[in-house]
């Protein structure tokens, strides 16, 4: 009895100590400790949660795609003081990135981490308004699509993707898209500190100092002036996740948009590749229609008929359903062209309504990326 008890007070202790969050880019969280308002930016914890072996049930409630760091009273999933209104890093479609989690000495609970990007803006940009704190519906809608964006270890050619050795084959953690940290249990280079080896004090942590993690992603083929990078760390220990986020633009131009606060948030090219002369957009809009109404894509150059809706490009409504009425189109269009661009409904009468201000505006990346597309819906 006596010992049952005790261990289960050591349980508790742990439980409450230690843990890790977001460094590269500079997450949220980051930023409000370096404001000095977050004591503690490695306490931003989901618990108690299932976190092994699924790593995908857990639901989020308040602690969002962005975590809610109950010590503080903060919540990282809307703009605060100095965090959430800029991007920290701008990056281009396919970029393999150099990405960095910090994990303290007293809480490395082991486990597997991922980081996500969500491609629906609409969902993220609940959490880019400030003094809006989105609902938990609205945090979970954004975490499935987080999940549903998870940038798999796989994606970078020549990194290693590992099995969990705290996992079996069966088990739901039994995945390699997901990151592992080494086995919990470990006697040399245990847990996640063990994955770069990297000596304490690599990274900052409040309570013991931290373990610096590094991995490399690639950024999807996607565009955004400001999206959000999401980190989830689930422990294996304990029934604890961690998220945090970063505030980043993926563009095609990568100038004149966003501040890099962090030389190594800077974009490292893929490298070894020929750069594209033109590149294969596609549009994806989401856009609820009716028997006989058609979608077209207007804007100010002349591939998309110079804003003229009758010489503007034909969506196909090929992949349409109710429940995702998605439009889509592929122009092909010379790389770094910049132009301006809304999407028209035109009824079966030829009486076109033209989408809310402001017009659209993308830039064609310049690079070795052959094809990109863009995800928006009707406003
Ligand atoms: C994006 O999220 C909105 C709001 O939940 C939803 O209505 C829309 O269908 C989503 N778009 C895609 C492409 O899933
Ligand atoms: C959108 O572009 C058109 C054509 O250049 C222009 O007339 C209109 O003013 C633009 N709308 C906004 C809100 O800037
Ligand atoms: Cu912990």
């Amino acid at each position: 009895m006596k010992a049952t008890f005790a261990l289960g007070l050591l349980a508790a202790a742990a439980a409450v100590e230690g843990h890790g969050y977001l460094t590269k880019p500079s997450s949220r969280t980051r930023l409000g400790s370096e404001s000095g308002l977050d004591t503690c930016p490695e306490c931003t914890i989901l618990e108690p949660v299932s976190s092994w072996p699924d790593l995908d049930v857990a639901p989020v409630g308040r602690s969002g795609p962005c975590g809610y760091n109950a010590r503080v009273s903060m919540d990282y999933n809307t703009p605060g003081v100095n965090w959430g209104k800029t991007t920290v890093a701008t990056y281009k479609p396919g970029d393999v990135i150099d990405v960095e989690w910090c994990v303290d000495n007293n809480g490395d609970h082991g486990g597997m981490f991922a980081y996500r990007i969500c491609q629906n803006q609409t969902l993220v940009d609940k959490f880019l308004t400030p003094g809006y704190i989105p609902t938990n519906d609205e945090k979970q809608a954004a975490e499935d699509c987080f999940e549903a964006g998870t940038l798999p270890c796989t994606d970078v050619s020549g990194q290693s993707c590992g099995y969990s050795p705290d996992c079996s084959p069966g088990q739901a953690c039994w995945r390699n898209d997901w990151f592992t940290c080494n086995a919990f249990g470990a006697s040399s280079r245990r847990g996640c500190q063990g994955v770069d080896g990297a000596p304490l004090g690599s990274c900052f942590t409040t309570i013991a100092g931290g373990y610096r993690v590094t991995k490399k992603i690639r950024i999807p083929n996607y565009a955004s002036q400001h999206t959000l990078l999401s980190f989830k760390w689930n422990s294996f220990q304990t029934g604890q996740i961690y998220l945090s986020c970063a505030d980043i633009a993926i563009s095609g131009s990568g100038t004149g948009t966003g501040t890099t606060t962090s030389a190594s948030a800077t974009a490292t090219p893929t490298g070894g590749c020929t750069p594209v002369s033109t590149v294969a957009v596609t549009f994806n809009e989401l856009a609820t229609t009716s028997y006989g109404q058609n979608i077209k894509l207007v804007g100010s150059i002349a591939q998309l008929g110079s804003w003229n809706p009758s010489a503007g490009v034909a969506l196909s409504a090929a992949g349409y359903t109710s429940g995702n009425p998605l439009w889509s189109a592929t122009v092909s269009l010379p790389a770094g062209t910049t132009f301006e661009y809304k999407f028209v409904n035109v009824g079966s009468n030829g009486a076109v309504s033209w989408e809310s201000d402001p017009n659209r505006s993308f830039t064609v990346p310049v690079g070795c990326e052959g094809a990109v597309s863009v995800a928006s819906s009707w406003k």
